[in-house]
């Protein structure tokens, strides 16, 4: 029985502009691989015509089982039509979906598209090889954890938690030979074409109110090793020339051992490849001792969610640090020639115009990377749970839900869109100051070409096209599900409309 992965048609990176495959596909894949399935993949986001090319693959290979994975809420809807798309094309197909949205609102999303026959809640690698191989035996599925589906009568039926793998080193290596690596689409276009998204560890042990990662982890943290980390590396040097990386890991450091061990693997590798990781700023002072190795083991800079700039806000969304600890933290950073990008929100209740012109006074000084986003409710967080019983948000529609605009109004600003342009306005305060404008020539390469990359491109696009009118960039491979269904009019069945999200 053949298995394709799915990773739907649905935007990149926009703000970066950056293309790059999904380290959750890549690692499902590699384990099943190694479990001996008969498996395919199909990353629609780099496909020039993804929903025609999607179409003829299905059309033509009509695989028994079809795998979707859908990890932001923004993308919802691309992954309910793709499901659609291939359950019409090919009725026959056994659809499962999996990743963190559907996980977190699996009878919501299995109740929205009939197209999909099981969700797989949280981790995905061992409750799909189950999956698969009870499907081939025909076996009763009810008795495979972490699978959410609709019984015959109709009711939604969940199977019970999953446990998580305990040691993340019994994975195999992401399937990088199943990804087109060699795509010109692939990359961090602002860290060069060699970039490359990684990710070494599930979870965080925190539990800040607005945070996915920890809801869907449930606050447990596991790793892999460093030596399993670096040979991971090596082979992403040796095989596919990448030498600098955005770890994806929520929180790198968590325990002080698994920086120490990361510093010494990579020093005696030698790989001379560059890193930006995540942290925190408390776990950055205790580890404080450490910069410097971190630096010379190849990171170049960290970013902290930092998050706001009044000690008020950090309590109510349970951040666990203060804003001097955040000031110290990128003080460190800065002291030991480690650059710093923070994750910032804005869009909070009492939020004025007075906290935001502070807000940039306040991290313009020390930031490197000005990671702003505005607080979303992320279905799954607590968050998400008490800004619905109060009633608070106003935009429903989950394509919204990117951290980009706003889906709920502050006590001051009531209407979205004004609050969509406080976010466009507050970024341009930022990166058209002339300390900002001078880094476009700054000695550090890895700065420079990030600036020449957003300033001169992304914010100077977005800059024409308000005064003059010039187009703004779109994504040159990104079609509207809807638009694909006009084009093919009477080629494709006339139910697929009523099904589009
Ligand atoms: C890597 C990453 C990216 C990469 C995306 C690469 C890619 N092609 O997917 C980049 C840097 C481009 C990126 C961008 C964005 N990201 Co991002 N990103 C991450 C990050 C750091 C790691 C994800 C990861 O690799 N996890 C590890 C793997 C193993 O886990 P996983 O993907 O969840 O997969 C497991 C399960 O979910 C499940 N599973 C997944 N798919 C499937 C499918 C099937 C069939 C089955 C059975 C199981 C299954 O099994 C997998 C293995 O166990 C996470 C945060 C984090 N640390 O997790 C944020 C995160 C996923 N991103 C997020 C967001 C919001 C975005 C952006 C929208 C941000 C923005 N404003 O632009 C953009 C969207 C653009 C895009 N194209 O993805 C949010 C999503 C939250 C949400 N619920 O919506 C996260 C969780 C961060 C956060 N908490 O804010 N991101
Ligand atoms: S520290 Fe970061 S990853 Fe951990 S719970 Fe908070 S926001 Fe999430």
């Amino acid at each position: 029985m053949r298995f394709l992965l799915i990773d739907p048609p649905h935007k990149i990176w926009t703000i970066l502009r950056a293309w790059v495959p999904s380290p959750g596909c890549l690692q499902l894949l590699a384990y099943l691989e190694r479990e001996s399935f008969d498996i395919d993949y199909m990353d629609c986001t780099i496909n020039e015509n993804p929903w025609g090319d999607l179409e003829e693959k299905i059309r033509k290979e009509k695989p028994d089982m079809v795998g979707i994975s859908v990890t932001c809420t923004a993308f919802i809807y691309d992954g309910m039509n793709a499901a659609s798309l291939v359950k019409v094309l090919s009725p026959k197909t056994i659809i499962i979906m999996g990743g963190e949205h559907p996980s977190f609102m699996a009878e919501e999303t299995i109740r929205d598209c009939p197209a999909i026959d099981y969700i797989c809640v949280g981790e995905g690698e061992v409750t799909l090889a189950e999956f698969l191989r009870t499907l081939e035996k025909k076996d009763d599925l009810s008795k495979v954890l972490g699978l959410a589906y609709l019984d015959e009568k109709g009711n939604f039926t969940y199977t019970g938690d999953r446990p998580f793998i305990e040691d993340l080193d019994t994975l195999p290596l992401p399937a990088y030979h199943l990804a087109r690596m060699e795509h010109p689409y692939v990359g961090l276009p602002s860290e060069g074409k060699r970039g490359l998204v990684v990710n070494f560890s599930r979870g965080c042990t925190f539990d800040c109110s607005f945070c996915s990662e920890s809801a869907f982890y449930k606050r447990k943290w596991r790793r892999k090793s460093p030596k399993l980390i670096a040979d991971e590396l090596q082979l992403l040097k040796e095989k596919y020339n990448r030498d600098i990386f955005y770890v994806g890991d929520n929180t790198f450091n968590i325990t002080r051992d698994q920086g120490i061990g990361f510093i010494e693997e990579m020093l005696k590798r030698k790989t001379n490849q560059r890193f930006w990781l995540q942290s925190r700023a408390d776990l950055v002072i205790r580890d404080q001792d450490l910069l410097d190795g971190f630096r010379e083991a190849g990171v170049y800079q960290f970013m902290l969610g930092l998050e706001y700039h009044k000690d008020d806000v950090l309590r109510d969304i349970r951040k666990r640090h203060s804003v001097d600890e955040a000031l110290k933290a990128m003080k460190l950073l800065k002291k030991h020639q480690l650059m710093v990008m923070a994750t910032l929100l804005i869009g909070h209740w009492e939020e004025t115009e007075e906290d935001r012109d502070a807000f940039l006074k306040f991290f313009g000084k020390y930031v490197d990377h000005f990671g702003l986003n505005i607080i979303t409710p992320l279905p799954g967080t607590p968050f998400f749970n008490k800004m619905e019983e109060e009633g608070r948000i106003k935009d429903w529609e989950y394509r919204n839900y990117d951290y980009l605009h706003a889906v709920m109004p502050t006590r001051e600003v009531d209407d979205l869109e004004q609050l969509n342009f406080i976010y466009k306005n507050l970024m341009r305060r930022y990166y058209w100051r002339p300390r900002e404008l001078i880094k476009l020539f700054s000695r550090n390469p890895i700065l420079r070409h990030h600036h020449r990359f957003y300033i001169t491109q992304v914010a100077f696009n977005i800059m024409t096209h308000e005064i003059f009118g010039t187009p703004l960039w779109v994504q040159p491979n990104y079609q509207e599900y809807r638009d694909y269904l006009v084009e093919r009019d009477e080629a494709l069945p006339p139910e697929l409309m009523r099904l589009a999200k």
